[in-house]
Parts: C-alpha cells; sequence; structure tokens
C-alpha cells in the first residue's frame, strides 16, 4: 500500500483568512471527485465560533488531489490558542503560511512560523487579500522573506513558493496582477513542493497530539503514525510522561476524508488518524508496539499565564436564570472541561464553592465561561490575575508581551502615553499605509483594561494585537482603573428621576427602570472613589409613563460591555457575575459599611 500524502497545517495572524480558504480548498476538491459530497462548508462549526468569525479549536479536514491525499489542519490564529498551534505542527511536514496583503506579518505571524521553521517545515507563503484596497502585496511578500531569514530559515525553507490571491473570491496566483478564476494554483503548489509525508518501517509509533470528545466514545486520540502501521483491535502500549506503559487496545480507528472522517481497518506511517478505546492517555503520550514499545520525544503543552477565581453565584439574583447553581455543578463542570480544553488548569481552593481556573489569556478564558452561561451555568468570576514567577536568585518575574498597535497618526501620541502609564516600552514606530505602526513591549498586567482605553483613546480606530513574549523582571506597580464605581445602596430598579440627576457623577451601566441589587456596581464614577448611591428613591411613578418623558429623555443610554471587556474592567475587590442572561458587575462584599470596615483595617 504506497500512500501518497501531504501534511499541512494553515497557519496565520488572526482573521488574515485560514478559514476561508480551507472552505475554498474543499469547494475546489468536489470537482475531481465525484464521490465525496458536502453539506453546509462551515469549517467554524461552534455556535461560539459563528458568532465571534474566530476559529476556536483546530480542526482536521481532508481532500484529494490528482493521486494525492492532501490533509489540512486549520489553526486557531488568536494568540490565546498558540499552544495549539504549536502541537498540531507536529502533524504537518508544510506549513501554508498566510499573510494578509495590508496588514503583513503581524505577533502572531512570527510566533507560529518560528515553531514552524524550528520543526523544519516547508513553508508555502499564501499573500492572501490581495482584493483589498491599499493592498501592497510586494513589500509583504518581501516582509515575510527577512521575517523568514531572521528565524533562521534553512535554505529550503528560504526557497519557498508564493502564492497571492483572495480566498475570499477563491483564487490563488503566482503573480497577484494575474488574476485566475480557482485555487488550483495553490494545490499544485503543494503537490509539487511539499514533501510526501516519508513512510517509515518497523513496529508502530503515534504520538498523540490533540484530542476529540464524544459523548459515546470518551475521548479520542489524534495523531500522526509516525512509523509502521496501526490496525483496529490491536494491542498496544501507551507510553507516559512518567516513564510507565499501559497495555490498551485499539477500538476502532479513523481517517479524514472531506469535512468528515471515515473508519478503516488499518492505517499507515505518514497518515493522520482518530483512534478510540485508548483508555487515560494525555497529549504527548506515545501509542506504540504492544512488545516493544519505543517513546518519540514528548511534546510540552503550554504553561498558563493567568488565572481568575470562579465561584458560585451567592448574588440576591442568585437562581433566576440559570439551571445550574450550586458548588457541586460547578465543579463538575470545571474539571470535565479539562479533558478535552488542554491548555485550561482547574485548582479546588480551601473553599468548597471556590475555584482557580488557569488559562492562557481573556479569550481562553471567557470563551469557558460563555459556553457556560450559554449551557445554563450561573456563576461569579473574579479579576483577571496574571501569574508571576521566581528565578533562581528570587526575584519576581512577570510575563511581557509583545504587543502592536496599528492607529492613525494624528491619535498615535495618545496611545503611547496609554501604553507608557502602564510600562509599557516602544520599540518600533513606522508608517504603514495611512497608519502609524507602533511596537511595544509591555507587561501582561498592563495590557488588562488597555483595550478600552485604547479604543475610547482613538474613537475606535486603533486596530491591537498582543502575544506572550518571556517572564522578566517585575516592572512595579502599574495604576489601575482610574475611576472608581458607582454602587447601589438600595436593591429595586433605579427611577428615570434619580438617574437623570445623577448624570453629572458618572456614566451608568444601568437603565432606568432594570432591576439592581445593593452592592451593585452600577457605573462609573467620575472621580477615582467608589461612590454609593441611592437610584430607587422620588417619583417612582415615572417609570410607568410612556418613555420620552422628560426624565427619560435626557439620559445617555448605559454603557453595554461585553463579557471580555467586563473581565478586564472589574477591579480586585469585585466580582462579575454571570447568568445565561445576564452580565453583572458587583462588589464582593455588598454591604457598604462591611465594605468600609474592611477599607480601614486594609489600610
Ligand atoms: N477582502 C478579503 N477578505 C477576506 C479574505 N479572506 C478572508 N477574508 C475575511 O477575513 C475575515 C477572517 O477570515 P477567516 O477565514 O475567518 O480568518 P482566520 O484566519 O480563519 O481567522 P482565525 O481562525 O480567527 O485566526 C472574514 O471576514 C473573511 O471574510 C480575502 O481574500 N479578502
Ligand atoms: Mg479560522
Amino acid at each position: 500500500m504506497t500512500q501518497n500524502i501531504r501534511n499541512i497545517a494553515i497557519i496565520a495572524h488572526v482573521d488574515h483568512g485560514k478559514t476561508t480558504l480551507v472552505d475554498k480548498i474543499i469547494h475546489a476538491s468536489k470537482i475531481f471527485d465525484a464521490h465525496q459530497h458536502f453539506d453546509d462548508l462551515i469549517l467554524d462549526d461552534n455556535p461560539l465560533e459563528r458568532e465571534r468569525g474566530i476559529t476556536i479549536v483546530s480542526k482536521n479536514v481532508s481532500v484529494r488531489y490528482k493521486d494525492v491525499k492532501i490533509n489540512i489542519i486549520d489553526t486557531p490564529g488568536h494568540a490565546d490558542f498558540g499552544g495549539e498551534v504549536e502541537r498540531v505542527l507536529k502533524l504537518a511536514d508544510g506549513v501554508l503560511l498566510l499573510v494578509d496583503a495590508f496588514e503583513g506579518a503581524m505577533p502572531q505571524t512570527r510566533f507560529v512560523l518560528g515553531k514552524a521553521i524550528d520543526l523544519g517545515l516547508k513553508p508555502i507563503v499564501v499573500v492572501n487579500k490581495v482584493d483589498k484596497e491599499n493592498c501592497r502585496p510586494d513589500e509583504v511578500h518581501e516582509q515575510v522573506f527577512d521575517l523568514m531569514f531572521n528565524l533562521g530559515a534553512s535554505e529550503d525553507q528560504l526557497d519557498f513558493v508564493t502564492l497571492y490571491g483572495s480566498s475570499k473570491q477563491g483564487w490563488m496566483s503566482t503573480d497577484w496582477k494575474h488574476k485566475t478564476t480557482d485555487i488550483i494554483p495553490l494545490l499544485d503548489a503543494v503537490v509539487a513542493s511539499i514533501p510526501p509525508a516519508p513512510v517509515l518501517d518497523g513496529t508502530p509509533q503515534m504520538q498523540i497530539t490533540s484530542l476529540d470528545y464524544s459523548s459515546f466514545v470518551g475521548r479520542i486520540a489524534i495523531g500522526r503514525v509516525h512509523r509502521g502501521t496501526l490496525k483496529e483491535g490491536a494491542n498496544m502500549s501507551l507510553m507516559k510522561a512518567d516513564g510507565s506503559v499501559k497495555k490498551v487496545k485499539i477500538r476502532e480507528l479513523h481517517v479524514f476524508e472531506g469535512l468528515g472522517r471515515v473508519k478503516v481497518d488499518e492505517v499507515g506511517s505518514g497518515e493522520i488518524c482518530a483512534v478510540s478505546g485508548i483508555e487515560g492517555f494525555d497529549i504527548g503520550d506515545t501509542l506504540a508496539d504492544a512488545d516493544n514499545p519505543e517513546q518519540l520525544a514528548r511534546i510540552s503543552i503550554d504553561e498558563p499565564t493567568m488565572n481568575m477565581l470562579f465561584t458560585i453565584n451567592n448574588s440576591p439574583f442568585f437562581g433566576k436564570e440559570g439551571k445550574f447553581v450550586t458548588s457541586r455543578h460547578l465543579r463538575d463542570r470545571l474539571f470535565k472541561e479539562t479533558e478535552k480544553n488542554l491548555a485550561l488548569r482547574v485548582e479546588a481552593t480551601d473553599k468548597e464553592d471556590t475555584f482557580l481556573v488557569f488559562g492562557r489569556g481573556i479569550l481562553h478564558l471567557s470563551v469557558l465561561i460563555e459556553t457556560m452561561r450559554r449551557e445554563g451555568y450561573e456563576l461569579q468570576v473574579g479579576q483577571p490575575q496574571v501569574l508571576f514567577k521566581e528565578d533562581e536568585k528570587g526575584n519576581r518575574l512577570e510575563p511581557m508581551e509583545l504587543l502592536v498597535v496599528d492607529v492613525p497618526e494624528e491619535t498615535a501620541g495618545k496611545v503611547i502615553e496609554l501604553v507608557s502609564m502602564r510600562k509599557g516600552e516602544m520599540t518600533i514606530m513606522e508608517p504603514k499605509g495611512d497608519l502609524q505602526h507602533l511596537e511595544f513591549k509591555i507587561p501582561s498586567r498592563g495590557l488588562i483594561g488597555l483595550r478600552n482605553n485604547v479604543l475610547t483613546a482613538t474613537a475606535g480606530e486603533a486596530i491591537m494585537n498582543h502575544r506572550f513574549a518571556e517572564y522578566e523582571e517585575h516592572k512595579g506597580v502599574i495604576p489601575g482603573r482610574i475611576a472608581g464605581s458607582l454602587i447601589s445602596l438600595e436593591t429595586g430598579p433605579g427611577t428615570a428621576y434619580t438617574i437623570d440627576k445623577m448624570q453629572d457623577r458618572g456614566s451608568f451601566f444601568v437603565d432606568p427602570g432594570e432591576e439592581v441589587y445593593a452592592g451593585q456596581v452600577i457605573g462609573e464614577h467620575t472621580r477615582p472613589n467608589d461612590l454609593t448611591i441611592n437610584i430607587q428613591k422620588g417619583k417612582k411613578l415615572t417609570n410607568m409613563r410612556a418613555s420620552g418623558t422628560d426624565d427619560n429623555a435626557k439620559i445617555v443610554p448605559k454603557r453595554q460591555f461585553s463579557l471580555e471587556e467586563a473581565m478586564e474592567y472589574i477591579q480586585k475587590d469585585e466580582y462579575l457575575e454571570v447568568t445565561p442572561k445576564s452580565i453583572r458587575m458587583r462588589k464582593i462584599l455588598l454591604d457598604e459599611n462591611e465594605r468600609l470596615r474592611y477599607a480601614k483595617t486594609a489600610e
């Protein structure tokens, strides 16, 4: 059985068009194989991915072109999921590096390309989105070449093929000025320049690089058969990190075909497959011969950089909207998540209803929170905390990030000021089209809440991207949110009359008539201190009048927060209350006197 396989991973910065391209490749392959049929060609298939337009988990698909099977791994571009990309690169012999023809190489491009170069993978560069106005394909091509050179690419890697085109319009070409009608030039390049997966003979070996979960068969191990052949029903050895070897048995084998999977009896060296029936595996384990097991070099999983406290909802409004509200529910759900969410870690605390959840960033954690609230959970989370480390001398180290901001020239000064206040140091400032391109190194702590401020200062024009760089010596105190909170003194709906009267105190997060509780954060104070106010008193009946009354007319609409914005907004002494229908901010201590007492003892 000689197989002709190409294994490629598609990598890029977030939004540069990976998933769109994979969709188009699948479309195109239909022409070559009449036996395959497809349903909806939407690869980002979970509801959160669709809504946000981002890929959260990588996916395997496969197409046949000429007599070659091309396994394609679509990867997420957001930095929070970078660890996932690093792992799945192990499945590939080559990468398609996509770069936006206007934006050029961005932080995540550098990161993923660096990993691919280190692993010795052969790249094909796709300068995408050449349909965009003001794009600069030639400049971007040169930039990618320089980047690869600086990343230490070999002669062979530097000798890469470049294609230009538009995933969205579904065409690729070796010359961006000569538009084609399809993406065939790309498939031709893959077949010609990506090395075929080598077929290695010997006892079977497969490293488990990712996993899938099915409620019927449980956890499914995904990996590439490195050597030999895997057979259905075969007894195997599972080789663990601690050196132990477990006897396991392959229940079923699947390979990827189109958007789906097909069951097969055996899988040969070089092919990517999904194995069910393996109990107790971890990522990085090797599935090897039953009698003569040999381990493959382990892969490491990204360490978390951030944690958040998760606790049950104990606000006065608890249990009104959710189905799952007890600490038992919360515990089970969180630990279940760790079975498939590899970069996530959950630790119990000395309080039965409180857990520390460790993740790779705000987005990583917010995806979990959002998923839970959709499933019917109620919970509260605390302010996200970055994780510090100590070096051998006992110095405190903190995570630093590379921050890139593209911003109209007239607001660049404001951005630099905001970032500097948070201990960010500018490393690059250069023009990029009509924009200024700024690069900084900034403590991860300083990034929390920065986006809100930068967007306000630039009237929403700034494009911000960041990713973890390294740990460095702690940079000292960073000023937090400058404004204090407006806190409700009482429970009940706020009246238009009082909210109107208090407009000069700050901006509100609630509308007149909205139920609030004592201790809830209902707005942002114009001054640095917290202010507890009564918004329920006076002229209650005015609420009953039709909107458009004098009181209502003058009231600024409430400020709305997305889940992530709210996570970045809350302070140390505040919680975010999350239910299927609501996101509220609150003081951990709801009672004003208790807060005052606590503040005294803290002094
Ligand atoms: N103008 C233009 N837009 C494109 C092109 N390719 C993709 N897009 C758009 O860019 C956005 C992001 O595309 P995706 O394919 O989801 O990007 P991605 O790289 O998979 O993003 P992540 O998975 O989140 O990293 C979508 O709105 C696409 O419609 C292109 O060639 N030209
Ligand atoms: Mg995608």
